[in-house]
């Protein structure tokens, strides 16, 4: 092909920087969960935007963390993965937040290894002037970074400029997915993902970092045209299982509404959601249950 460019763009960052909004607001389809809660990412996803002479492959990354579970380390081989052979490292900064030593640091780590790396300063819709003109200040002095932006992906602010900037960093040829492919992941995948954040939404504390979601069954019926999904909410302590079940089962069912809608979104049919809640002990400090909980490393 002539002229066609492409290329791998990972977006890394501290957990909660705002990484998987961006992601979405880049490729303009929700592919990756959200939530106000850190550590909502636990695996590598990929967001693909296809045009007649460009694809960009971006690859949203779990937030960076000092690692203390086996889902942890999981998490951590995600990132490393995720950076690893891509044309370009975008640096995901809260704006709202600030910048301080730590993340100067991480941001260090990162111009360290031979990609470019370009910093994108997101939230700026809440941002006060005064923090963000000293983030740009303390970021200027990185002599490292290639290129600095300021976006909102609430408010789809700069998202534009920012891909067509990132253009500059593809340079392979190679069309890697099909022009309709906006993912790597399956709709099983993005199910068990979609049940998960709603879980984040609603349950607050330690009970949404220690969930894991699997499916049963997921079947279409072609005569009725609708979805019947069966899926398990694995909790890693007994006590966790009331919570989420919530007084009378009213928790459970709401996060089952919410869920329901976002996967009808997600498939464009009608779904009928089925969840059950299931007690596995201390699942994320086992390697093994958290492969059987769909964290494999040969996906990385
Ligand atoms: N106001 C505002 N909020 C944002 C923006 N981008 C993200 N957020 C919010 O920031 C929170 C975290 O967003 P995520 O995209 O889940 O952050 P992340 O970096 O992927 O987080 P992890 O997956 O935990 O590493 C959510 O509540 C988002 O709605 C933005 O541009 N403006
Ligand atoms: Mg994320």
């Amino acid at each position: 092909m002539d002229n066609f460019k492409s290329g791998f763009l990972a977006l890394v960052g501290k957990p909660n920087a705002g990484k998987s909004t961006l992601l979405n607001a880049l490729i303009k389809q929700k592919v990756s969960i959200v939530s106000p809660k850190p550590q909502t990412t636990r695996n590598k996803v990929l967001g693909i935007w296809t045009e007649k002479d460009c694809q960009m492959v971006f690859v949203d990354t779990p937030g960076v963390i000092r690692p203390k579970t086996a889902l942890g380390r999981y998490m951590e081989k995600s990132i490393d993965s995720g950076v690893r052979d891509v044309d370009c490292i975008v640096y995901v900064s809260d704006g709202h937040k600030g910048i301080n030593d730590s993340e100067i640091e991480l941001i260090t780590k990162y111009g360290s290894k031979n990609i470019p790396l370009v910093v994108v300063i997101t939230k700026t819709d809440i941002c006060q002037p005064e923090t963000l003109m000293k983030e740009l200040e303390k970021l200027n002095a990185l002599p490292f970074i290639k290129e600095i932006y300021c976006v909102s992906s609430r408010k789809n602010k700069n998202i534009t400029l920012l891909k067509e900037g990132l253009k500059k960093y593809l340079c392979d040829d190679v069309k890697y997915f099909d022009d309709d492919d906006v993912t790597d992941k399956s709709q099983r995948f993005l199910v068990c993902e979609i049940i998960r954040e709603k879980i984040l939404l609603l349950c607050d504390n330690e009970v949404p970092h220690g969930i894991g979601v699997t499916i049963n069954k997921m079947e279409f019926n072609p005569l009725t045209k609708v979805w019947d999904i069966d899926a398990n909410i694995i909790v890693e302590k007994a006590s966790h299982k009331p919570i989420v079940l919530g007084k009378g089962g009213k928790m459970i069912k709401q996060i089952g509404i919410y869920a329901r809608e976002g996967i009808e979104k997600m498939l464009g049919e009608k779904v009928y959601l089925s969840l059950w809640i299931k007690v596995k002990e201390d699942w994320r400090n086992s390697d093994f249950m958290v492969k059987e909980i769909g964290y494999n490393k040969k996906d990385l």
